[in-house]
């Protein structure tokens, strides 16, 4: 590489990578081929519009990659549709709000502080200012339980156009089947983000909101599902020329969503992330895949029970999917930025995580979030998870000891350089 300075940071980080234990439970290490594609000469390509109906010239293999896309993520979610061109999952989620609202509608979606999302209506959203969001939450920390008879009684008094179903911090499985009984009743469209879970639902170790009848799945594609950072929008309906306006229906829902996407929010799609979507969605189709989502399942309800009998307070009392929040301030009496940095220090990246109904401010807030997928994929392994939580509690009883953490720094060096190299 000419540029020095770049090539020099793209190493220090590929060491960082290697070298610490990848424990933030929305990032993962892509395949070789997935770089490859996302690093092709397909991102000197303009190509507004759709396969087969383009603004420019030249397409014919721009096409065939966008098709292959489209054509392996309906068959992983057993969708009809399939738009993949979202740059990320704010755009996916921005294009379905403009796809199916008008400003001013009210869109019931979980709230951030409860597990929710930012672009699931968090007041400092652009979409928080042009739709009324009304939030629910979790009702017991505990247990994680969510009050479905208050998300009916909500839906009843707001009417709101979407019922939004996802999270970026809940540890266990939403009931679906709950959601669209309630979307039914008051003529809601029913929104699923699966952004966190996606490789989960894919091979069949979560459940897939289209079987209980949602209409709509947004997703990213660089967490669970293990491809390029980028955004996906599933649906069910009848697929229409998106040159040709469609009424304002569900079945015609894939038309309203191509459209929204592009023109409606986006411009040219970048067609070497729709290639590098391709490869990663062939991968997901394999049945080692599979195997992998399980790992990740498995790792995570260990590393979970290994934290607990180290003290640490789990919110929901453990976790059914690949993620952990835990509660750091009522375990240990600090904060979760303060367990953050001590893990950071040792080579465990994680993020501090505001837990439901925080007493502390958003940037110092008491918990910590963690999860599975990418040490899965470097091959960690049930037992494994003994160590992790071992370290974990060792850094937060040593934040205040630079000796002990620079000697639990080189443990988990030497474990990582046993396990798979990204
Ligand atoms: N930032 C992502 C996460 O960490 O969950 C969500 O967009």
């Amino acid at each position: 590489m000419r540029d020095k300075q770049i090539e020099e940071l793209i190493k220090a980080e590929k060491k960082r990578q290697t070298d610490g234990l990848e424990l933030i439970p929305s990032e993962n290490y892509v395949s070789s081929d997935v770089l490859q594609a996302l690093g092709s000469v397909f991102t000197n390509k303009y190509s507004e519009g759709y396969p087969g109906r383009r603004y420019y010239g030249g397409q014919e293999n721009t096409d065939q990659v966008e098709q292959l896309a489209i054509d392996r993520a309906k068959k992983l979610f057993k969708a009809d549709h399939a738009n993949v061109q979202p740059h990320s999952g704010a755009q996916a989620n921005e294009a379905v709000y403009y796809a199916w609202c008008e400003p001013g509608d009210t869109i019931l979606a979980m709230d951030l502080a409860h597990g929710g999302h930012l672009t699931h209506g968090a007041p400092v959203t652009r979409s928080a200012r042009e739709y009324n969001f009304i939030r629910y939450g979790i009702k017991n920390i505990d247990t994680g339980e969510i009050d479905y008879e208050e998300i009916r009684q909500l839906a009843l008094k707001h009417k709101p156009k979407i019922i939004l179903a996802g999270f970026s911090a809940y540890p266990r499985e939403l009931d679906y089947e709950k959601f669209a009984e309630i979307g039914n009743e008051v003529g809601a469209m029913l929104m699923a983000d699966m952004s966190h879970i996606a490789g989960l639902i894919v091979s069949g170790v979560a459940k897939n909101p289209f079987d209980y009848g949602f209409h709509v799945i947004t997703t990213t594609t660089h967490k669970t599902l293990r491809g390029p950072r980028g955004g996906l929008i599933l649906s069910r309906g009848i697929v229409g020329n998106p040159l040709k306006k469609p009424e304002k229906t569900l079945e015609n829902l894939p038309t309203l969503i191509d459209r929204a996407v592009f023109p409606g929010t986006q411009g040219g799609p970048h067609m070497h992330t729709i290639a590098a979507k391709a490869v990663a969605f062939g991968e997901a189709l394999q049945p080692e895949f599979k195997d992998y989502a399980e790992q990740i399942v498995k790792n995570a309800k260990r590393l979970a029970e290994e934290l607990q009998k180290r003290g640490f307070k789990l919110v929901t009392g453990g976790t059914s999917n690949h993620l952990i929040l835990a509660d750091i301030h009522s375990s240990f009496g600090i904060d979760g930025k303060e367990a953050e940095i001590a893990m950071d220090k040792i080579g465990l990246t994680l993020n501090a995580n505001a837990i439901p109904d925080d007493p502390l401010p958003r940037f110092r807030p008491s918990g910590i979030r963690l999860g599975t997928p990418a040490v899965t994929t470097r091959g960690a392994k049930e037992d494994d998870m003994e160590k992790i939580a071992e370290w974990m509690r060792r850094s937060i009883d040593n934040r205040d000891n630079d000796d002990e953490l620079a000697e639990l720094r080189k443990e988990v060096m030497e474990f990582c350089h046993t396990l798979r190299d990204i």
